[in-house]
């Protein structure tokens, strides 16, 4: 086994081209083994063992920087750099991570989890060498997916204007994380099928090549044809417009050509873009013939390539996708439209349905939100299914396009909470705080399956401004869903359990938790009140003035960071009114990002258990007692 005796980048520097190639053939052996277990990005990493073997084989990394762009495909690179004996953790509690990590390795320089920043942090790194004088290259990696997000874009036309040395692989597989879109998509595609292009182009570069040195006009003429040649047939005279030398297209599972022309463009100056193709899943028969399902995957059985899920209640997405086609039927002013998540969206069903109103706009969440708020002035409904962690790319067009003009968004933002093994870049645990703050926005979250149902009926009978439901990335708890779907009181809070030794206002999944420790409470002989804060924005604040008189210890428990969520929103209205002195502990996500692992480790690590919130309350209620009455 070549495998073995890898352990750095250098081990690599001795073989030969046919030796590459049978690591790679281990290395994609070894991939579809451990991941099929541990699970992870098995499909896009499949597809850059060559690319990243090349990477390693030819520039001199950590001096060299090599940037992932998301970084789901750097587990080859996590291979060479010292790290397979840790694959068994992957993406596992305190294990190794998904994504590039700093901590881990010096040859892991840049991290990421969204997409397209690789091109921006490649242009900083190279102005910086420039300035500090140094002399390494910089080499991003992106997607031909990644490649179509805004700040890719806005990179693109900066480092053209510069002309810094800077190399930058597209990894183009026809894939984003569903298929591409999108009009850089077609021209990608062109380039790669036009082969009458490639094929007169190569013919005519062979000919004018023999065309035998020689000097003055001749040459002038003979350089002129070839250029004019380039730009009527060189597929990347995009690129090339945008300041790059342009390589490509080459096969990026053909080691020879993939390290030749590599090595021919580490030598030119200027911003260099080498265009790669590449096959999603390549090596595993079900990879390559679903590279959608098989981008991110859970644990299967390596034979047959049958998934092993865990049985349950739906999950939250499965049941906004049944509702929303439920709600669209009978309304056709609803349009979904995704940011390049159309699966883990759960919109395919709803696009298959209703053809024309899901749109996938491609990895455009900025996009995406000021679109919405253009179809919402023209009098249609759009729902924007979005992950929290994404949404937070389009803040702005949220505040200044939507909400400033109060206009009729739903949003779904799916993956609220932790979301355990994608880990610290892809949490849930803002938006409470970056949406409620905002005027006119209306912000929901369900305590169970039925509830959301609910509240999506509410939000499209909303006609005042945006409104948003937020939901987890798990399992419902199992209730039973009822046909028709209520829409709720804006701003009504539900008492769940009733209780007068102290409360706890919860919201979400955490109104479970908070349920279970009540239960607990309830063997020491204490009657806990539990509160679904279902309405995170506006908040009830006819109940909370009855909390207030009540004067009971309050513990307020949710799944979002602590710093401007629900608990600050509580106070903040007390404060307003003037009402001092009720006894409030919050209890959410600390002021730190937290690892990946399960979501059920990252709430223990956290706190958001039925058990801290028991002790805290038994603590605090024994503590409130002793002040009120002094007696313990
Ligand atoms: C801002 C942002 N939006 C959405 C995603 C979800 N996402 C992760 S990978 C991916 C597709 C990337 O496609 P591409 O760059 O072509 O890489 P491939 O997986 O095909 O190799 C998407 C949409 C993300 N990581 N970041």
């Amino acid at each position: 086994m070549l495998l073995e005796q890898i352990n750095e980048p250098k081990d690599l520097k001795t073989l030969s081209v046919p030796q590459l190639d049978e690591l790679a053939a281990e290395i994609r052996a070894f991939l579809i083994e451990k991941l099929s277990v541990t699970g992870g990005h098995l499909a896009p990493n499949l597809g850059v063992v060559e690319l990243t073997l090349a990477m390693h084989y030819l520039f001199d990394s950590p001096k060299d920087k090599f940037i992932f762009d998301v970084g789901h495909q750097s587990y080859v690179h996590k291979i060479l750099t010292g790290r397979k004996d840790q694959f068994d953790t992957l993406r596992k509690y305190k294990g190794l991570c998904g994504f590039v990590k700093r901590s881990e390795s010096e040859h892991d320089v840049w991290e990421a989890g969204h997409s397209s920043t690789s091109l921006s942090a490649a242009m900083g790194m190279a102005l910086a060498r420039d300035l500090k004088g140094e002399t390494n290259k910089v080499v991003a990696v992106i997607g031909d997916g990644s490649l179509t997000g805004g700040m890719a874009l806005e990179a693109l036309n900066h480092i053209g204007h510069e002309k810094k040395n800077l190399m930058v692989i597209l990894n183009d597989n026809e894939m984003s994380i569903a298929p591409n879109v999108g009009a850089l998509h077609h021209y990608l595609s062109k380039i790669r099928t036009d082969r009458h292009y490639q094929k007169a182009k190569e013919e005519l570069n062979q000919f004018l090549n023999k065309i035998p040195a020689i000097g003055g006009k001749l040459a002038k003429t003979a350089e002129r044809l070839k250029d004019s040649v380039k730009y009527l047939l060189v597929s990347g005279i995009l690129f090339e417009q945008f300041g790059f030398n342009y390589f490509g297209p080459v096969d990026g599972h053909d080691m020879e050509q993939l390290l030749e022309v590599m090595e021919q463009a580490s030598h030119v100056q200027g911003p260099v873009m080498i265009h790669v193709i590449t096959t999603k899943g390549k090596g595993y028969s079900p990879a390559e013939a679903d590279s959608h399902k098989w981008h991110g995957i859970s644990p299967y059985k390596i034979e047959s390539g049958q998934v092993l899920k865990a049985v349950g209640p739906p999950m939250y997405t499965e049941i906004f996708s049944d509702a929303l086609i439920e709600l669209a039927k009978k309304d056709e002013r609803i349009v979904a439209v995704t940011p390049a998540m159309p699966g883990g969206s759960g919109l395919i069903k709803f696009g298959e349905l209703f053809p024309g109103r899901m749109i996938d706009v491609g990895i455009a969440e900025q996009h995406a939100a000021t679109l919405c708020a253009a179809m919402a002035m023209e009098g249609m409904k759009p729902v924007y299914a979005v992950y929290s962690t994404f949404l937070q790319r389009a803040y702005d067009q949220v505040v200044h396009d939507i909400c400033r003009q109060n206009l009729n968004v739903i949003f779904a933002i799916d993956r609220a909470g932790f979301v355990g093994p994608d880990g610290e870049t892809h949490h849930g645990v803002y938006d409470i705080a970056y949406l409620r703050h905002i005027p006119n926005m209306v912000l929901m979250m369900p305590k169970d399956e039925n509830e959301l149902r609910r509240m999506m009926k509410t939000a499209v009978d909303y006609n005042d401004g945006p409104i948003a439901v937020r939901y987890p990335r798990v399992n419902g708890v199992g209730v039973e869903l009822e046909a028709e779907m209520r829409p709720i009181p804006i701003g009504k809070w539900e008492t769940v359990r009733e209780g007068d030794s102290s409360i706890i206002i919860a919201v979400g999944p955490m109104v479970q938790v908070a349920e279970e420790a009540a239960e607990q409470l309830k063997r020491d002989g204490q009657n806990v009140r539990v509160i679904n804060a279902r309405f995170i924005k506006p908040l009830d604040e006819a109940m909370l003035l009855q909390l207030a008189k009540d004067g009971l210890q309050i513990i307020v428990l949710e799944e979002g960071t602590e710093l401007g969520g629900l608990g600050s929103a509580i106070l903040e209205f007390y404060s307003k009114q003037g009402i001092n002195g009720v006894p409030i502990r919050i209890i959410g996500v600390p002021d730190r990002f937290i690892e990946h692992g399960s979501i059920k480790e990252q709430r223990q690590e956290t706190g958001l258990t039925a058990e801290r919130v028991a002790t805290e309350l038994r603590a605090l209620s024994a503590g409130f007692r002793q002040r009120v009455n002094g007696t313990a």
